[in-house]
């Protein structure tokens, strides 16, 4: 038995209607059979593709039975959009949901599923085929522990073997939820100057400013206490929306005391985070700047010096009412000594 391909080429047929083959054969003696193909569609257009989205939680296998897997499915765009996650709780695994594609000439016959750090990428997981009854996915034995947003892609293709693509619109990984270090520590500082202050001077004033940018699940919402160091509050927890510092300006503190500020920021997965700075010291008397003499002799200034290899300096009189105490500090061949 022999194989035949014979390839017509340059038809002109139309989109969504059925074809059929038919094959004649003769033999040298006029005898002749025929046989007819079963119907061709043509469909030169690609299904239409749904939206795809990522749920937030860490989904567990079910190990003992693993045909009993959550079954998740949303057949319209509200449904899938009302599931969509904002930030990922897990670092190993991802589960996402799309709404079924449609082609209206031919069936669905695969899907393919794939994760990028970038939208449509496939960095995390190339395309690998899934069912075409399919409309979740959970994506297991992944490393999500370097990545900022996790982007699923979902492509469906028909029986003519035309795709299209759905990207979702990305999930952020919340390092935080998942017991890892932030990429960027948390900080909080007293006062409203870039670095944190140790003292201040008012009475009735204090600000602080904070960062909890280093997860990469935003934060929703911050609020913000003051307590003086005993415990006592100042300022109950106030809420500041999304801003990172604030300043009360009627508090009232007593001079020589020490507060400190407590923010609790909620991210995304509504889970707070708090924390607390180490702490401000309201002195009412300013730091008087002290002398500094070049040379060893305190007191004396010198301009010029012969020595090349040293230089020394010499300082009194740094904050008022403290004892007088000097120390004489030598660079170069450096040494240091403590005078009393
Ligand atoms: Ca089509
Ligand atoms: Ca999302
Ligand atoms: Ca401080």
């Amino acid at each position: 038995m022999s194989l035949f391909i014979y390839l017509f080429v340059d038809l002109d047929l139309l989109h969504n209607r059925n074809y059929f083959v038919t094959i004649g054969a003769f033999n040298a003696v006029g005898q002749s059979t025929y046989a007819f193909s079963k119907p061709i569609k043509i469909d030169d257009t690609p299904p239409t593709y749904g939206i795809v989205v990522e749920l937030s939680g860490d989904y567990k296998l079910n190990h003992s039975n693993p045909e009993r897997r959550l079954s998740w499915n949303c057949s319209n765009t509200d449904d899938c959009l009302g599931l969509d996650g904002e930030c990922l709780e897990s670092i190993t695994q991802i589960q996402i949901l799309w709404e079924p594609f449609k082609d209206e000439d031919t069936q669905i016959t695969k899907y393919e599923v794939a994760l990028g750090n970038t939208p449509g990428g496939t960095q995390i997981k190339s395309f690998y085929e899934v069912d075409r009854y399919q409309t979740s996915e959970l994506v297991t034995n992944l490393d999500l522990s370097d990545v900022r947003r996790v982007y699923a892609t979902v492509r469906g293709y028909n029986e003519a073997g035309l795709s299209s693509t759905a990207v979702s619109n990305g999930i952020f990984v919340s390092r935080f939820s998942a017991g890892l270090q932030p990429l960027r520590p948390f900080t909080i500082k007293d006062g409203a100057t870039f670095n944190d202050l140790d003292f201040q001077t008012s009475l009735t004033e204090l600000s602080a400013s904070w960062d909890f940018s280093g997860d990469p699940c935003p934060i929703r919402k911050y609020e913000w206490a003051i307590y003086r160091i005993d415990g006592v509050e100042s300022q109950p927890m106030t809420d500041v929306g999304d801003r990172t510092s604030d300043t009360n300006i009627e508090i009232e503190m007593k001079d020589g005391e020490t507060y400190y500020t407590v923010v609790r920021a909620t991210n995304a997965l509504n889970i707070p985070i708090t924390l607390r700075s180490d702490g401000i010291t309201v002195k009412r008397d300013p730091l008087i700047p002290g002398q500094v003499y070049d040379g060893l002799l305190v007191g004396f200034d010198l301009t010029y010096q012969k020595e090349t290899d040293t230089i020394s300096a010499s300082w009194s009189g740094f904050g008022k009412g403290a004892p007088a105490k000097e120390i004489v500090k030598h660079t170069g061949k450096s040494w240091i000594i403590g005078l009393s």
